[in-house]
């Protein structure tokens, strides 16, 4: 019965390997593997959820996506909020494409350092304990702007005084063979922000944050710089008619996506602003996606 197979019954020693920079959700997901779950895209019905590309994952990893037949944690519906669920170019062979994909579009995977309200109500009915959500503590309620840019640029707004506009841009950039992404960030499937440098060579274009108040911040986004001219994605404040420029990504940074994070802290009204300046040829086009601003420091 399913009773028997919830893992603490069994008194045995189970053991788990943290590698150095094991991230909060890393070490959440082995607990969970160690209470007894599966990861929820290997529930039975998850290919009415998800498509998992195969042909972009190596042999000897592909068991990790196989369906399960155990469904004991498994009582709630399809949960993309798990913190079992990998982001989508998890395992990847060729890191610029996917391997699980929502079936839906608009479905995006977010970002997670806390458990969804499905695992916790898995967690406290295979464990007979009370059935509680109130416990629940979400480290990212202090979202404060979340865009993942599926339908505009939400709380971002094109600025006036650069070269030229970023554009929302959906599957492979136009020449993705030598530079750009061939997909978006959040879901494989949908948008994200793009510069292309045909045409806009020496130049810049920027998107600005609303106006957030003094306090401190924790800002979080994808970026793709990927071709061989890459100039400079920078990320700046403004502050009245003062700008600072935080951090400046530089250089060709290879065929995927990668982490921006950064801790902010301003003791007065500010904007983030994020911008792409073009180098001298056509193989400089950048990308990001899925742009958090939570309150707090950053939790890795
Ligand atoms: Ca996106
Ligand atoms: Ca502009």
């Amino acid at each position: 019965s399913s009773q028997d197979r919830v893992p603490h019954r069994h008194h045995v020693v189970q053991y788990v390997h943290l590698y150095r920079d094991a991230a909060k959700a890393d070490i959440m997901q082995l607990i969970m593997y160690l209470l007894g779950f599966f990861n929820e895209f290997r529930r039975p019905d998850r290919d009415s959820q998800v498509m998992v590309h195969y042909e972009n994952i190596a042999p000897e990893y592909r068991g990790f996506f196989d369906i399960t037949n155990d469904t004991t944690f498994f009582n709630y519906p399809f949960d993309f909020e798990s913190i079992t669920f990998f982001f989508p170019y998890a395992w990847a062979i060729d890191p610029s494409k996917p391997t699980l994909t929502p079936k839906y579009e608009s479905v995006s995977i977010p970002y997670k350092v806390s458990l969804s309200k499905y695992d916790i109500l898995n967690i406290q009915r295979e464990y007979k304990c009370g059935i509680d959500n109130g416990n629940k503590i979400d480290l990212l309620d202090g979202t404060v702007s979340y865009c993942n840019f599926e339908f505009d640029l939400c709380e971002w707004t094109q600025l006036t005084d650069d070269d030229f506009d970023f554009q929302r841009m959906k599957g492979p950039s136009p020449r993705s063979n030598v530079t750009g992404p061939m997909a978006d960030y959040s879901s494989g499937t949908g948008y994200y922000v793009y510069a292309g440098a045909q045409g806009e060579h020496n130049e810049d274009a920027r998107v600005i944050s609303p106006v957030l108040n003094a306090g401190e911040y924790c800002l979080r986004f994808y970026y793709f710089l990927y071709g061989q001219d890459i100039h400079k994605f920078r990320v700046n404040t403004r502050v009245g008619d003062r700008d600072t420029v935080l951090d400046s990504l530089e250089g060709n940074q290879g065929g995927s996506w990668h982490t921006y994070s950064k801790d902010i802290t301003m003791n007065t009204k500010f904007q983030i602003f994020l911008e792409a300046i073009i180098g001298g040829t056509d193989n400089g086009d950048m990308a990001f996606d899925d742009v958090y601003i939570f309150r707090g420091r950053c939790i890795a």
